[in-house]
């Protein structure tokens, strides 16, 4: 026996393969233990073509390689549906460490398939709408503009944008690399799309240097075919079904500008979240050119139901602004709206451009609730801005001179930066193409697609800054200037009317900025705050004040705004009226 055992175990160590020159299938000697690392880091680059690389016997080219490796990481089912997924251990440390970068775990993506699912999160009343046959319904060019983002995520947008839309109706994805300068958008990609994709349907345009997201989206669309133009940012994964109702409604209604609901896909564990498949919001803005998100109003509600045939819940809902980065569009509708406004720099702006210029100049601009994009929300930007200038600021300062009419006194209160800033330059060609397709006023945006919105100094018994007599305290809301309830405050009045100090007291006597209405806390014993509420569709008894004898009393407690005793940055307070008391007269002034 113990003979026995000493020869097998003899055998054993023959059979065992010296590691480095046993010859392991091709495969197998890909693994990571056994190739240089190729994978390079951000300073490194690759070879500008894999064949020249004739130093070291390098049998597979090095991207092959490279990406044989991305796909080893890889785990076919993690992440899929779009839950989230956590890490652990060092993977867990690397990607905390690169998310503080970039905004977006990085590490995570690389590990999650390029083919992962996000799951069908759509109302289950989408499921019964038939659509024509996609040699009937208008094609679509896929547009996706990048600027250094991460490879793995991009590459994932491609291959979610081929699973997800049908292959008929989906002519070609353009990618756009807005002059990014990492290594593995080069080379590598070319390979990739080259070589993993569909031949002719992924095509990449490379521009010579960084022109900014509006001039990056205007070259795609030059070379575009399709009859119709979808733009996506290079981090989105798209539910299942979402091209379809997008063609199907411009086929209808070719000056239709069509937004998907977009959901997010979180940064930091990939998952895919809705706000539950019946309640979307849609698009606004705020009079500071800012986007902001809100809920469907009713009188849009009631205009679905008038209008469409469909049950309401998955009816285009007009939506007064688009988000900017995912939308569709006819093709030559888009040139001949007037694409975009070309001298637009970097970021921003152009989706609210976009918006009021689709509106008056004769379009409209719909949330499709069939179709449902994700989008990873990032904290932060990971690029710098051109010249480190506000481009945001610049290009919507740029988009109220033409469209916004007298109304862009509004706007310049709530920037007062922007008003002679040198770098807004001349924008002759926009007023000239607005008067050619002959677009309504701003005044007829804000009556006809927008009526909710509130306009500082409109339907107003007084508006400006909310002033002590016989002090220099002034309301202000401590830049707490956001839709959460928040204690109104204190502060000494600016000398030029500043935003954070623009009230307005409203022939509905209500006294409010633009997002929130002033209320008073229901607390047992004094002191009684102010506290700013998101104001009601529906003007609120609660948040009623009556101004009499300098005195703003609020109704519905009876009591007084004082300022007795406080001072800058505290809260405001009511106190019992008291008709005698210096400390409760108070006018609105814009002195
Ligand atoms: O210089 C640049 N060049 C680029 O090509 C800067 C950016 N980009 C690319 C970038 O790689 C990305 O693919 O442009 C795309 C958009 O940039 P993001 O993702 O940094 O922007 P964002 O998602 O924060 O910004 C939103 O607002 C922008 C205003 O200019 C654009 O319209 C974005 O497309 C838009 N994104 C969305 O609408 C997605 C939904 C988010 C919301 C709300
Ligand atoms: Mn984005």
């Amino acid at each position: 026996i113990f003979v026995l055992v000493a020869l097998c175990f003899i055998l054993y160590l023959k059979v065992q393969p010296a590691s480095e020159d046993f010859p392991l299938p091709v495969r197998a000697r890909q693994r990571p233990a056994q190739v240089a690392r190729v994978r390079p880091r951000a300073h490194e680059t690759y070879p500008d073509n894999e064949q020249e690389n004739e130093i070291r016997p390098v049998t597979v080219s090095p991207y092959e390689q490279s990406i044989q490796l991305d796909l080893q990481k890889q785990d076919r089912t993690l992440g899929n549906k779009g839950v989230a997924v956590h890490l652990t251990g060092a993977a867990k440390a690397r990607g905390e460490r690169i998310y503080k970068k970039i905004a977006l775990n990085e590490e995570l993506s690389e590990q999650l398939s390029y083919n992962r699912t996000v799951g069908d999160h759509r109302n289950p009343l989408c499921l019964n709408q038939k659509y024509d046959d996609p040699s009937t319904l208008p094609t679509a060019s896929v547009v996706i503009i990048f600027y250094n983002e991460p490879y793995s995520v991009l590459v994932r947008t491609v291959h979610s944008t081929l699973n997800t839309c049908n292959e008929k109706s989906l002519k070609e994805i353009i990618l756009v690399d807005d002059g990014s300068d990492n290594a593995e958008l080069g080379g590598k990609l070319d390979y990739y799309v080259r070589t993993r994709f569909p031949p002719g349907k992924v095509t990449i345009l490379r521009l010579k240097n960084r022109l900014g997201l509006i001039r990056a989206r205007l070259a795609g669309a030059r070379i575009a075919t399709g009859d119709v133009l979808i733009f996506l940012d290079a981090h989105c994964e798209a539910n299942e079904g979402w091209c379809e109702p997008l063609l199907q409604r411009i086929k209808e209604s070719r000056t239709s500008v069509l937004v998907p609901i977009i959901d997010v896909i979180d940064a930091k564990d990939f998952q895919y979240s809705t706000n539950g498949y019946k309640s979307f919001q849609v698009g606004g803005f705020q009079w500071s050119g800012h986007f902001d998100w809100v809920n469907l109003p009713e009188r849009e509600k009631q205009r679905q139901l008038r209008e469409c045939s469909q049950p309401r819940e998955i009816c285009p809902a007009y939506s007064p602004t688009m988000a900017g980065g995912l939308f569709a569009m006819d093709r030559r509708y888009f040139w001949e709206v007037g694409s975009y406004d070309e001298q637009m720099d970097g970021w921003g702006g152009e989706n609210l451009e976009m918006s009021f210029r689709i509106w008056q100049c004769g379009g409209t601009i719909e949330t499709i609730p069939c179709s449902r994009v994700g989008h990873i929300f990032r904290d932060f930007h990971p690029y710098k801005f051109p010249n480190d200038r506000d481009t945001h600021g610049i290009n919507t300062a740029r988009m109220a001179l033409v469209w916004m009419d007298e109304y862009i006194n509004v706007f310049f209160l709530n920037r007062p930066d922007l008003k002679f800033h040198p770098d807004i330059g001349d924008v002759t060609h926009r007023v000239v193409l607005r008067k050619k397709l002959r677009c309504k006023s701003f005044e007829w945006y804000l009556k006809n697609v927008y009526p909710e919105k509130f306009v500082p100094n409109m339907n107003v018994k007084a508006w400006g800054k909310v002033k002590a007599v016989n002090s220099n305290l002034c309301l202000d809301d401590l830049l707490n200037n956001n839709e959460k309830p928040y204690n109104l405050g204190l502060y000494a009045c600016g000398k030029a009317l500043q935003k954070s100090q623009l009230f307005s007291y409203t022939n509905s006597l209500v006294l409010r900025n633009e997002l929130s209405c002033a209320t008073v806390q229901h607390s047992s014993s004094p002191p009684h705050r102010v506290v700013m509420v998101p104001c009601l569709e529906n003007d609120d008894y609660n948040e009623q004040w009556k101004y009499e004898n300098q005195r703003l009393v609020h109704v519905n407690t009876g009591l007084c705004l004082d300022h007795n005793g406080l001072k800058s940055m505290d809260d405001a307070l009511v106190e019992k009226c008291d008709l005698s008391s210096d400390t409760q007269r108070w006018i609105i002034t814009r002195d």
